[in-house]
């Protein structure tokens, strides 16, 4: 905590290759939507600032890759992490063993702690293309859940393409990690 309403936190994105991770980074830090896919080697480390009447924050975004030619060097990342998104593309079949994969990442992060995880479906603009309903996610968010613990879940819906879900995603975030870090139940 800097002062009594300013806050830095660390946050992961995690999630399958080419789900809208750099994207979603993109959108909140005001950048513009690239159509062309440049997928991300390792890590991209980017920070955005966001305020609200009642915050002023600075996210230090890990923007991980997807690929799971990375796995092995994901492993170090999840030191410090005071929220996480879990990002899932609608119109793509959800991969339970990849799932699997980013909840053991996800565990580690949690384990003794409590840290938001935002479940998130993106490209939600691809209306025509979505395959992904609520009972698919039901079992992903019923996965977690078993795992989860003490920390808050919730799922949103985003597109990083027009921005859909984006900013309210992120505020849920940093409220939950606001409170979680003000709360004396947590401990870092
Ligand atoms: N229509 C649409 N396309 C999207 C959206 N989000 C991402 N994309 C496209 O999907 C592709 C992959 O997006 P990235 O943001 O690079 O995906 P990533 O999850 O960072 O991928 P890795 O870095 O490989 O893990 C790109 O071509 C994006 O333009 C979205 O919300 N809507
Ligand atoms: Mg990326």
């Amino acid at each position: 905590m800097l002062d009594e309403n300013s806050f830095a936190f660390k946050i992961v994105l995690l999630g399958d290759q080419g789900v809208g991770k750099t994207s979603l980074r993109r959108m909140i830090s005001g950048e513009s939507f690239n159509e062309k896919y440049l997928k991300t080697l390792g890590v991209e480390i980017k920070t955005v600032k966001l305020k609200s009447d009642s915050y002023d924050a600075e996210l230090v975004i890990w923007d991980l890759a997807g690929d799971a030619e990375f796995r092995e060097i994901r492993k170090s990342y999840t030191t410090g992490v005071a929220g996480c998104v879990l990002v899932l593309d609608v119109t793509r079949e959800i991969d339970i063993e990849n799932t699997l994969w980013w909840l053991e990442d996800i565990l580690k992060i949690v384990i003794n702690r409590k840290v938001p995880i935002a479940l998130v479906g993106n490209k939600i603009d691809l209306i025509e293309k979505r395959i992904v309903n609520e009972a698919n996610l039901d079992g992903v968010r019923a996965l977690l859940d078993e795992i989860l613990n003490n920390s808050p879940l919730s799922y949103f819906e985003t597109s990083a393409k027009t921005g859909d879900g984006v900013d309210s995603m992120f505020d849920w975030l940093v409220q939950e990690m606001i409170t979680s870090a003000t709360s004396d139940e947590s401990f870092p």
